[in-house]
């Protein structure tokens, strides 16, 4: 079975080269022609792992190329995943499979209701990667992989292809919980980060800041049906700044290099959440606010 990849972004080309490393037939699926010539000229994808570079002459075609899709990676950013879909609906075979890759929450929901006819797995991913060049990505950050489907618990026959590949993962029954977990890590850690302008360290100088955050995102976990993912929030934020204290979060360094952030399937999507649950979290909105306002003073989509 062909893994077709949409989006030869950071982990789109992470998962792309670990995959046709280990052999298996793997096809990316690039915007349109331009982008299908510049990778002709490159040759292939380069993964750098540990300092040392490995190209890979993977095939590419077109999103309207008229083969079938049975295995989607979908390895775009949350706010394009609607747009991206839509270039190749028309392909995907009756019941073919959509692993969505996107951080934070909305953008699976967007995708999968437009798709009853296919599976759609929700992944969580805490492997870090970046393009030092195009067609290039360098594996940054070794973590995991929890994929899982919120409408069935039975995981897909092929996981044995990621063994395989040596991509770090394992099935989640309740992958919603980790979405929640890790969307209210980055609601707490990656604004705090871009509004006072620090690594992720620098928030251990703002503790009251990060606490009461914390509070009303576990408050808002509770009230969404997600009582594991507040367990022990405040704990795990602080050893997440700890841990990452070196580096810039990823909204921060969105910001710093004039790109478009995920706002609104991070902080937005928490407190639409909290509306719809007519729930007041001053601070949370207090931030969005304060976010939004350094955004657009930027010149940034506040979307
Ligand atoms: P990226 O911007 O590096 O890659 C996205 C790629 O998708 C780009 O090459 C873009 O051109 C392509 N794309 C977008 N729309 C397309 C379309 N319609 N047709 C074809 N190609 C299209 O993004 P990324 O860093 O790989 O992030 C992808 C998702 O994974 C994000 O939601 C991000 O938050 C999440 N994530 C990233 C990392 C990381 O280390 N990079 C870690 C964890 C989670
Ligand atoms: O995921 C992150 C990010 O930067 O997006 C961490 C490191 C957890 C900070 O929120």
């Amino acid at each position: 079975m062909t893994w077709h990849i949409l989006g030869a972004g950071s982990l789109g080309s992470l998962w792309a080269t670990r995959l046709a490393r280990a052999g298996l037939p793997v096809r990316l699926i690039l915007r349109n022609r331009r982008r299908l010539e510049a990778y002709r000229q490159a040759g292939g994808l380069t993964l750098i792992e540990a300092g040392h570079a490995q190209q890979y002459a993977i095939a590419a075609e077109l999103p309207q190329t008229d083969t079938p899709i049975q295995r989607l990676l979908l390895a775009c950013k949350a706010y394009g995943a609607q747009d991206a879909v839509t270039s190749i609906a028309t392909r995907l075979a009756p019941g073919a499979e959509l692993l969505l890759l996107q951080n934070g929450l909305g953008s699976q929901d967007e995708v999968a209701q437009r798709l009853p006819g296919q599976r759609c797995l929700f992944v969580s991913s805490t492997e870090g990667a970046f393009r030092p060049a195009d067609f290039q990505v360098e594996f940054a950050g070794h973590g995991h992989n929890w994929l899982g489907d919120p409408g069935n618990p039975q995981p897909p026959t092929w996981l044995n292809e990621l063994q395989r590949a040596g991509i770090a993962h394992q099935w989640s029954p309740d992958i919603l919980a980790r979405l929640w977990r890790k969307l209210a890590l980055n609601c707490a850690i990656n604004p705090l980060t871009v509004l006072h302008d620090c690594r992720n360290g620098g928030l251990a100088e703002h503790p009251a800041e990060v606490a009461t955050l914390c509070a009303e995102l576990a408050e808002l976990l509770q009230r969404c049906g997600q009582p594991a993912a507040a367990e022990d929030l405040l704990e795990e934020v602080r050893r997440v700044i700890h841990a990452t204290a070196a580096n810039y979060s990823s909204m921060h360094q969105d910001v710093a290099q004039g790109r478009r952030t995920e706002i609104s399937y991070l902080l937005g999507y928490a407190c639409a959440a909290a509306q719809r649950h007519q729930l007041h979290l001053p601070h949370l909105q207090h931030l969005q606010q304060r976010l939004l306002g350094h955004l657009q003073a930027r010149g940034l989509p506040v979307n």
